[in-house]
């Protein structure tokens, strides 16, 4: 299997603030390389660098004032004179006001912002856009012919919703992805997300939409992050009502309970018939995630894979979270392999 990879994810590093304190980032570079020299000693396949794409790829998945903040965010922050990581402060909930954006940088972090786990820093922009590309240069392989291709982004990009950014997400690289497709002449598309944390990003930016079928197995947001999204009565909404799929699983779920749910997943994307499939690619249920709490082991990626490969759809995996670095390449190739042991 053909994988995209960027160097220029090495530019992204930042903090985020958690259990109180802001400490450097789970979501590190040394996250890629691992999972690049796994690609690598496993003779997964060629690893090519991403193309260019134009802007418009991107504000097919977000708003264009959102993509405007997230290229001159540093700018406009370090022209304040600050110099360490963007982070947001104050966030518009409830009865605040949510539809008029703030004229200075401090406001608009917020404004953009579900949280203060996504830093901007000054290289932050060309690594998030490059992720992008990534995904796209993958999704383009995939519409061109081949059955499956790996895109290995970091950023990830399943939390980043229309219009704002969170979890260490940016621009939405599976749902950019997805639109390509669209753009590109087919009729449907299907999103498996199976990274521990809910796809609240991709579930916003399809939510009514009949074109692209959205399904996420995750830790129950009733105890795990993203919290405020990811219940089974999220099904989607007008047009898109019944294109939305959720399955959130209890703590400590293994392979045993989570089988079912990917099977369900997989049986409602196969009767949509979609043209392609994106998997949102997180291994963060690996049994010793640092920041998760399922309990699927190593052979249990190549289960998973196996499963989705056995649906027949011809596949982009897009790289979301994980952090157990040493396993992550792993069990991040598993899934691959397990995909193309069925192809
Ligand atoms: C809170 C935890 C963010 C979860 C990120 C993740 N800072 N998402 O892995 O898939
Ligand atoms: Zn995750």
């Amino acid at each position: 299997m053909l994988t995209i990879f960027s160097s220029n994810h090495r530019l992204h590093h930042g903090s985020e603030l958690k259990d109180g304190a802001v400490t450097p980032s789970f979501e590190n570079p040394q996250r890629a390389e691992t999972v690049l020299a796994r690609v690598h000693s496993t003779g997964l396949g060629d690893v090519i660098a991403e193309q260019s794409f134009d802007r418009s790829c991107y504000v097919a998945a977000h708003s264009e004032r959102y993509v405007s903040f997230l290229e001159n965010a540093w700018a406009e922050w370090t022209a304040t004179g600050k110099t360490h990581d963007a982070l947001p402060l104050v966030w518009p909930v409830r009865d605040l006001a949510i539809d008029l954006e703030p004229g200075f940088i401090d406001g608009k972090l917020g404004f953009y912002a579900m949280d203060a786990g996504a830093p901007i820093t000054g290289g932050t922009w060309e690594a998030v856009r490059s992720s992008a590309n990534v995904a796209l240069t993958g999704m383009q392989r995939v519409i061109d012919g081949a059955h499956g291709a790996f895109a290995l982004c970091r950023p990830p990009g399943h939390h980043a919703a229309r219009e704002y950014m969170g979890g260490y997400c940016y621009l939405n690289n599976a749902a950019i992805a997805a639109e390509r497709c669209l753009s590109q002449g087919a009729k449907r598309v299907a999103v498996l997300d199976v990274d521990f944390h809910h796809g609240n990003g991709t579930q916003n930016i399809f939510y009514d939409r009949p074109d692209v079928f959205f399904a996420s197995i995750h830790g129950d947001p009733h105890v795990s992050y993203p919290y405020f999204a990811g219940y089974v009565h999220e099904k989607g909404v007008g047009a898109g009502e019944g294109f939305t799929a959720n399955y959130p699983l209890a703590k400590g779920t293994a392979w045993a309970q989570y089988q079912g749910a990917l099977k369900d997943a997989l049986a409602r994307i196969v009767a949509q018939r979609p043209d392609f499939l994106v998997v949102s690619l997180g291994v963060d249920t690996f049994e010793d995630d640092p920041i998760s709490h399922f309990k699927l082991t190593s052979e249990d990626f190549l289960r998973m894979g196996a499963e989705i490969g056995s649906a027949g759809i011809p596949t982009l995996f897009v790289m979301e979270g994980g952090y157990m670095v040493d396993e992550i390449g792993i069990n991040a190739v598993n899934t691959l392999q397990g995909f193309e042991s069925r192809t």
